[in-house]
């Protein structure tokens, strides 16, 4: 296919939306955490006034898991899906593809994440935000992408509020900053109760990620998004925060510390598997100037990490990337501020010392 700019992209978008119908049967599949799942309802309301509709399939799926691939094919099979429309997803870079979930006839791909592939062709409208901005793509979230992308074609004013938890949940409100205070004045609310919605979400993607589906419901189907902050789901609050503070407080005394690069290692156990980048991502909060790295020990004799660095000086998912090459079933993929990837355990001190000999190296200069 030729070379698309954003305005044959947009073009290609337009003609989508266009070709949705009454009989479409439309499947979103959407990243678990904030934006992830603020985009898809977002992407979903959309769906509604275009098609008269609501999406009939609505699954979360988390890079790798294997098992979230096969519930979502099962469903969309059964559904009889014949539209698929990833958000927040960096398919072109996950360990599966488009056709592993399911044999759509056109598909919607709207996400941020670095681009790996160009995944444009016939059945397939492969949208990556920085086709459409200056700024850095990492801040040109799903959430606000999306609703910019159908604010084109139908009025998406009413679902603002989400785009703004999406963007908090990305950490991008530098990047939009106006649009935000815009929002909670218009809405006569405050940063604060944008920030309750995000919790509520994190507090279920760690507590009771099982439940996600439902939280997605409870969100598209609020009268009131306040209502949403009074559901069931906040007993799951309680649970997440005190976890969170607790492995918050514990990182001065528990990280290893290296001054000359900048560097913070905090390895830790958690009781929660998700909980690791609500951890960094308040600790990095704390101190951009530093490059933060979380190590997690799972069961399984795999690490997971995450790194986070917020003042540009350090690309961490370059860092990560460089730093598990050539250990065996090393991963790691991301933002320029926020990535995350694993190591089989045996290999984690061989991957500490990439990170560290890489650091120095640019230290160096
Ligand atoms: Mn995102």
């Amino acid at each position: 296919m030729e070379k698309l700019d954003s305005n044959k992209l947009e073009a290609r978008f337009k003609e989508f939306c266009k070709n949705l119908s009454k009989e479409d049967k439309v499947a979103i599949i959407h990243h678990s955490d904030a934006d992830g799942i603020c985009s898809a309802v977002i992407t979903g309301k959309a769906i509604e006034k275009l098609t008269g509709n609501k999406p009939v399939v609505v699954r979360p799926y988390e890079y790798g898991n294997r098992s979230q691939v096969r519930k979502a094919t099962e469903l969309m099979k059964k559904e009889k899906v014949n539209k698929a429309i990833f958000v927040d997803i960096g398919i072109d870079g996950a360990p599966h593809g488009l056709e592993d979930f399911c044999p759509f006839e056109k598909c919607l791909v709207i996400d941020h994440h670095k681009m790996y592939k160009d995944l444009n062709d016939e059945k397939v409208v492969f949208l990556k935000s920085q086709f459409f901005t200056d700024m850095d793509s990492s801040n040109y979230v799903a959430s606000k992408f999306a609703f910019d992308l159908f604010g084109k074609v139908t009025d998406m004013e009413e679902f603002d509020w989400l785009a703004c938890v999406g963007i908090l949940g990305d950490m991008s409100f530098k990047a939009w900053k106006d649009f935000v205070k815009k929002t909670i004045e218009k809405r006569n609310v405050s940063m604060t109760w944008l920030y309750r919605f995000l919790d509520l979400i994190a507090s279920v993607e760690v507590v009771a990620k099982d439940r996600l589906p439902e939280l997605y419901w409870e969100l598209y189907d609020a009268k009131n998004p306040a209502d949403v902050l009074e559901s069931s789901f906040q007993k799951y609050l309680k649970i997440f925060k005190e976890e969170k503070d607790s492995l918050v407080e514990e990182f001065d005394k528990k990280s290893e510390k290296f001054p000359k690069i900048e560097l913070c290692i905090y390895p830790f156990r958690a009781k929660h598997e998700n909980i690791k980048s609500y951890v960094i991502n308040e600790i990095s909060e704390m101190k951009p100037n530093k490059t933060i790295i979380l190590i997690q020990y799972l069961e399984t004799g795999i690490v997971r990490f995450s790194a986070r660095r917020q003042d540009g000086k350090v690309k961490v998912n370059d860092l990560l990337t460089e730093a598990v090459k050539g250990i065996p079933r090393g991963s790691a993929g991301g933002h320029a501020p926020a990535a995350a990837g694993s190591v089989p355990r045996q290999h984690l001190s061989k991957f500490k010392k990439n990170v560290v000999t890489i650091l120095e190296k640019q230290y160096e200069k």
